[in-house]
């Protein structure tokens, strides 16, 4: 338990600036057990030769705080992806790279 949350601090250092060193992928981790977290941001910008949206996301409490940052989707979610637009989705990491998931429009405040 306490290695765990030692870890999940390591971790949330390391991502605290969003530095991705550069390694091979990593076999994808079973989505369904890979740690998620909600996430509330605005497409800044959609990087299709990335599969990849920019993301300016809010403060992940206890995992991230707010930045604006690059988070894979997937094909049919890039397609949809609207500049300039407030989503909510979940966050997931897989390998060194963070992906969106459930991606849905949401009302600015
Ligand atoms: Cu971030």
């Amino acid at each position: 338990m306490k290695t765990t949350r030692l870890l999940l601090l390591a971790s949330a250092l390391l991502l605290a600036g969003c530095a991705k060193p550069s390694a091979p992928a990593a076999a994808p981790a079973p989505a369904a057990t890979a740690p998620s977290h909600p996430v509330r941001g605005i497409i800044v910008d959609i990087m299709p030769a990335q599969s990849a949206l920019m993301v300016k996301h809010e403060d992940i409490p206890g995992f991230m705080p707010a930045m604006t940052m690059l988070f894979k989707v997937d094909a049919p979610t890039l397609k949809a992806a609207t500049k300039d637009q407030t989503i909510t989705a979940t966050l997931y990491q897989q390998g060194d790279d963070f992906w969106l998931r459930d991606v849905k429009p949401a009302a600015t405040k």
